[in-house]
């Protein structure tokens, strides 16, 4: 044990504990984003190294024993005695809260991290880790515990088992650090195999050139441990990657450039497609919710496409500028600033706050898509992406016309229009639920066997329209669309507005078969492209209705899942009936509510976009009109549909 440590350590030792006291304020949550975390912190400092030109290769291995290991090629810690703390850098780097910061200052231009707090911090929540560095033909190791005190009974955090020692020779250079989450802090502390997986393909994006090797040593299939990621391109590959499956009507058009100590790097790739996918991020951290980088961005389309449209004459003097929607139609954009001290704010802290960042982001890209627009060899994908934006201001227009109609229809045929409705008598929306329920005779059953209270039920007739293929007008144009705009009560798209709710729950109810799950995902997918905030906010689930009935006498068991079966068969005994349910509508009012309506036993599977370049990617697979991705997708994956596509999580409800 560590008995040679002086009374510095032991203040070193403090600064754990206390991280141990509160994770919380360090990472963000002991939960399944907390736990990730501390790879990330750990693959940043790599990261740094790498941006700062050292180091060209960095693996992140997921290991048999439960422990993540990430090395970098870059020079190794430091590890001579540092002069305030009388320890190895190394022991300092591992064990001083924040000293990441302090230690460097200069060299971490544009250092990441969400929180940037610090390799130690990482120690401190680990039941163990182990640090090695080669530097100058020399190996160097040292390891650190999180283990209970003998004498107070306390948990001693990340504290050094010997100092820094040099354990061998090696021709190798860099820095390698495992670490083991300690359960003692975590929820869970099982590493996610596709979540790390596609941060560290993101990361390999954000990061041209630099070679990520991610390994899960625990897959069965020795084929599918390990993956390498190293794109020269960067962010036009990033695009285009993001494109893969959409029809692209220009090449990525990529400018990168530093202001005022703030680095921009933009990539941009127009589809044919009506989406906006627009994807930011801050020193390698994404934004989802956008912020000031993102603003500005925003703000330099509009005006250097508006612009340009004049130079060419495409507008003329009278007409009006066209709207950022516009020119945002059929854009997918990945936009990146290197900003020094970055505020997140929001949350879950994606929105990036610093507001001297906005003007600088735009003034720059202004001048760098002017400086393309104006390049005789882009004129054909200048003009196409004008044409696209000149067409979607008429397609705009005709819309807010539809709308118009459509409200004023409304309010004319309010009546017949939520006439299928039927709505719940409770007022408060907190505890309403809506299920959109699969087939008139389903609705029906639906209908007398929910608890009237908080309960409103919408029933569909026949396969509602498939949003992706259509435009915002045809949406409207809708019946089945327009009920469940009408019954949510919060309007769509630009529109959209939360407050407006009238369900805490909407609920998608459709048979467990093909036509069920293709009605699944329409719906899905309407909410995804139209209502996002719905899903983000985790109003949307999926009712799972029982796929047998198991019964004798007057015992009766229902199964959810083909393997739940057997064990149900067991439970009643010899002499049973089995009955599989094909649809909703063979179930009578009373079994309904048994099975599927009764919160009490029921199962939902809330919706959430854990990833929303993945879930856009697969609702353009599933529902867009490239038909050969479509079927190789649907090839690997029998259960096309799976609700698993949109990263489910099982509530207890
Ligand atoms: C040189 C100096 C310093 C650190 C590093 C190299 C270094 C740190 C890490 C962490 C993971 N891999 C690394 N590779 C190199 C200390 C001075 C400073 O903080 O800049």
């Amino acid at each position: 044990m560590a008995n040679s440590y002086s009374a510095a350590d032991i203040q070193v030792l403090e600064g754990l504990d206390a991280v141990r006291m509160r994770p919380g304020m360090y990472i963000g949550s002991t939960g399944t984003r907390g736990l990730h975390h501390l790879i990330w912190e750990i693959v940043d400092n790599a990261i740094d190294e790498a941006a700062n030109g050292y180091a060209t290769e960095i693996t992140v291995t997921l290991k048999k024993d439960g422990s993540c290991e990430v090395t970098d090629n870059g020079r190794g810690v430091p590890v001579d005695i540092h002069p305030q703390f009388g320890v190895s850098a190394v022991e300092v780097v591992y064990t001083q809260l924040h000293a990441g910061g302090k230690f460097s200052d200069k060299n971490y231009a544009y250092s990441g991290g969400l929180h940037g707090v610090g390799a130690s911090v990482v120690n401190a929540l680990s039941e163990w880790m182990v640090v090695d560095v080669y530097q100058n033909y020399a190996h160097y190791q040292q390891r650190f515990e999180s283990s209970t005190d003998p004498k107070t009974g306390k948990i001693l955090s990340g504290h050094p088992v010997a100092p820094l020692a040099k354990i061998g020779n090696t021709r190798k250079r860099g820095t390698q650090v495992c670490f083991k989450p300690d359960a003692r802090v975590f929820e869970d502390t099982h590493f996610q195999t596709d979540l790390v997986r596609r941060r560290v393909r993101e990361l390999a994006y954000l990061n041209r050139g630099v070679k990520f090797v991610f390994t899960d040593e625990r897959l069965k299939d020795p084929a599918e441990r390990t993956i390498e990621y190293c794109y020269e391109g960067g962010l036009a590959d990033f695009v285009k990657y993001l494109n893969t499956d959409k029809n692209v009507i220009t090449e990525p058009i990529v400018f990168e450039a530093s202001r005022d100590g703030l680095l921009v790097r933009v990539a941009i790739q127009y589809t044919d497609s009506y989406t906006e996918s627009i994807y930011s991020f801050v020193n390698n951290v994404p934004t989802p919710e956008g912020g000031t980088h993102e603003t500005g961005f925003k703000a330099a389309v509009t005006k250097a496409f508006n612009d340009y449209a004049r130079r060419i004459g495409a507008l003329k003097e009278k007409d009006n500028n066209l709207t950022g929607d516009d020119f945002r139609e059929g854009m997918t954009a990945v936009v990146y600033a290197g900003v020094k001290n970055p505020q997140f704010e929001g949350q879950t802290k994606g929105k990036l706050g610093n507001t001297e960042v906005r003007p600088v982001y735009e003034a720059v890209c202004s001048e760098q898509l002017s400086i393309y627009l104006d390049d005789l060899k882009h004129q054909d994908a200048a003009q196409r992406i004008v044409e696209k934006a000149v067409k979607a201001a008429r397609v705009r227009e005709a819309a807010r016309k539809a709308r118009n109609l459509a409200r004023q229809k409304n309010e004319l045929e309010a009546a017949p229009l939520v006439g299928k409705l039927s709505s719940c008598t409770g007022r408060n929306p907190e505890l309403n639920e809506l299920f959109i329920v699969e087939g008139d005779s389903a609705g029906g059953s639906a209908k007398q066997g929910r608890d009237r209270r908080f309960q409103a039920i919408l029933p569909l007739r026949g396969k509602p329209l498939n949003v992706e293929k259509k435009r915002l007008d045809q949406v409207l144009a809708n019946e089945e669309f327009r009920s469940i705009i009408t019954a949510l009560g919060t309007g769509i798209g630009e529109e959209f507005d939360l407050t407006h709710l009238k369900y805490n729950r909407v609920i998608i109810l459709s048979d467990a078969d093909q036509d069920g799950a293709h009605i699944r995902a329409i719906l899905l997918t309407f909410f995804f492209r139209y209502m996002r905030d719905l899903v983000t906010e985790g109003h949307v689930y999926i009712g799972m209705p029982p796929l047998y009935k198991v019964a004798k006498g007057n015992k009766t068991l229902y199964c959810y899942d083909d393997n739940a079966l057997p064990a149900a068969i067991r439970e009643v005994g010899r002499g049973y009936t089995l009955q599989r349910y094909k649809g909703l509508g063979e179930m009578n009012p009373e079994q309904l509510w048994d099975t599927t309506l009764n919160p009490d036993g029921r199962r939902l599977v809330q919706v959430t976009i854990e990833d929303l370049a993945e879930a856009e990617r697969r609702v353009t697979i599933l529902m867009g009109d490239k038909v050969e991705p479509r079927k190789a997708y649907i090839s690997a994956f029998a259960n096309f549909n799976r609700v698993d596509d949109f990263k489910p999580v099982t509530v207890e409800a």
